[in-house]
């Protein structure tokens, strides 16, 4: 068959769209978690995934080392806990094998279309519809569309000068190449954030040469990981409310840290002492410990933790290169001051495309109105994190300003999936089809927000970091503590919507 011929066969065979009532995008802790609850609802839904398995971030991120910085029993589903984590703070595999777990537990898998990349979403007025094209050309056709895709999932690797000539091989840490035997090989890791100080300790003793390009310095929380001992384990298994006990124990930890971001920045001192500290302690060479230490105050940019990113930094075979990168050759890198260092493979550490990551899908609500103009021209906001103004039935999990920098995500989607199974609820009882939130409310809540917002550490700290868009405003993070925001989500305010449709 000719490649004309395949295409059009499968042209034919998509000719139909799909219709359902909701259309979740992505299956990570967000679309999972909203599939279950759509189920429990009884409303009919469809997935749409651009990968070929389940997991989001915790599919595509297999670096050497990778871990979430929560511990595992808080970063969980509240009503799917896991009593037997091997570590307080687990790797991708036992991750990525709960979230695979709970998709068998609840039967999703027969939900998801695989391979379905969303390019396009246009609202139809007239339908009271969702017309969702995706990148093999197949349509979707839902009264409302939920994006759990999230902020993270689109790798950012700069442009140098030369990269397309360099020799080597260069992938991004969001896209390991488990093809490549990196062992007793020079390895240049580029990016000193939570993924590169993972990465870093993970392989210095395998590679030959270990380069770290540094452009900024993260501050770095001593933390032990160790496997949690069997008897602990026993006793999460076996004695009831310890889990939850645990769960609760660890939010309210993570608060505090959150109280010293958005309320009280005095108490952030303690984090600085504890990362200065934590350098001290395994490197002893003055320069170097002065080129780790960051300048700008703890908790502007994401607090790291790790017991063994210095102890790597230290070991002879890394070499910490502060010296801006200028260019690559067909050998290797070379910085600012001239010198060309020869490497074998590059890893750009570099982390994803943040605040413009809402460019990737385009929305078009009514009268051919284009999202990502509006988010472009008055910034990237929404009522409540989760709806927009003027776009009907649209939701977004983990969307503007509902990320954190201190304390479990999965906490801030379980809130967010309530609030939009209850704005479907809430369609549902009132005879229409559609909601869409005020724009009164939705400026209300974000004029509130960024208010908080900019007493806060990430605006005052002193730093540059992603959570910022290019005119200098959070569009990230959520502005104050993790409860604030429960209470915030936890009953839809009808007054707060406005309501169409049949
Ligand atoms: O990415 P990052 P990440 N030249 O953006 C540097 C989550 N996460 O993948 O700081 C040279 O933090 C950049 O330098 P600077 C978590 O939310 C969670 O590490 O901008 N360097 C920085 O050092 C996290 O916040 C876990 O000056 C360049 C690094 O690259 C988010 O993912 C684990 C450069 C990028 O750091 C992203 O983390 C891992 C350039 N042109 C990730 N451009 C958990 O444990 C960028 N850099 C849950």
């Amino acid at each position: 068959m000719t490649d004309t011929a395949e295409r059009s066969g499968d042209a034919a065979a998509h000719a139909e769209p799909v219709r359902t009532r909701a259309l979740i995008i992505g299956t990570g802790f967000s679309g999972l978690g909203m599939a279950i609850a759509l189920q429990r609802q009884g409303v009919d839904f469809v997935i749409l995934e651009k990968a070929d398995d389940i997991g989001g971030t915790w599919r595509d991120n297999t670096y050497p080392g990778c871990a979430c910085d929560i511990p595992s029993h808080m970063y969980s589903f509240s009503f799917e806990p896991k009593a037997d984590w091997q570590h307080m703070w687990s790797l991708q595999p036992e991750i990525f094998d709960y979230l695979r777990g709970v998709a068998d537990k609840y039967g999703l898998r027969r939900y998801v279309r695989f391979g379905a990349r969303v390019e396009h979403a246009r609202w139809d007025e007239g339908e009271s519809m969702w017309h969702v094209h995706t990148a093999d050309g197949d349509e979707y056709l839902a009264q409302f569309l939920i994006s759990g895709a999230g902020a993270l999932h689109v790798p950012l690797t700069p442009e140098f000068e030369g990269l397309e000539d360099f020799g080597g091989v260069a992938f991004h840490s969001a896209r390991w190449n488990h093809d490549v035997d990196i062992t007793r090989k020079r390895v240049a890791v580029i990016g000193t954030g939570a993924s590169a100080i993972q990465l870093v300790p993970a392989i210095v003793d395998e590679v030959a040469e270990l380069q770290v390009y540094q452009r900024t310095p993260p501050w770095v929380m001593p933390r032990p990981n160790n496997a949690l001992p069997q008897w602990l384990r026993r006793v999460f298994t076996d004695v009831p409310g310890t889990r939850a006990l645990a769960r609760l124990a660890i939010y309210w930890a993570h608060e505090v840290v959150g109280f010293g971001m958005t309320k009280q920045p005095g108490l952030l001192r303690v984090g600085r002492l504890l990362g200065q500290w934590n350098i001290r302690r395994s490197v002893k060479d003055r320069a170097l410990r002065r080129a780790l230490t960051p300048s700008y105050r703890t908790g502007c940019k994401r607090i790291l933790n790790s017991d063994i990113y210095y102890p790597a930094i230290a070991n002879p075979r890394t070499e910490v290169i502060t010296d801006r990168i200028v260019r690559f050759t067909a050998d290797g890198i070379v910085t600012e001051d001239g010198r060309e260092r020869p490497v074998d493979v590059v890893v750009f550490a570099t982390g994803f495309h943040v605040t413009d990551s809402y460019t990737y899908v385009r929305i078009t609500g009514p009268d051919g109105e284009e999202l990502v103009d509006r988010w472009t021209r008055e910034g990237v906001q929404a009522h409540r994190g989760i709806a927009v103004a003027g776009m009907p039935n649209l939701f977004f999990l983990l969307g503007p300003n509902t990320g954190l920098g201190h304390n479990s995500v999965v906490f801030m989607i379980e809130s967010q999936i309530r609030y939009v199974a209850q704005a479907i609820a809430a369609v549902d009882d009132a005879g229409v089809t559609a909601i869409s939130p005020r724009r009164s409310a939705q400026d209300d809540f974000n004029r509130d927000l960024h208010a908080d917002l900019d007493r806060a550490v990430w605006s005052t700290g002193g730093c540059r970091s992603y959570y910022m868009d290019e005119h200098g405003r959070n569009r990230i993070l959520w502005g104050g503590m993790t409860w604030q925001y429960w209470l915030a989500t936890r009953r839809l305010r009808r007054s707060e919507f406005t309501f169409s449709g049949r």
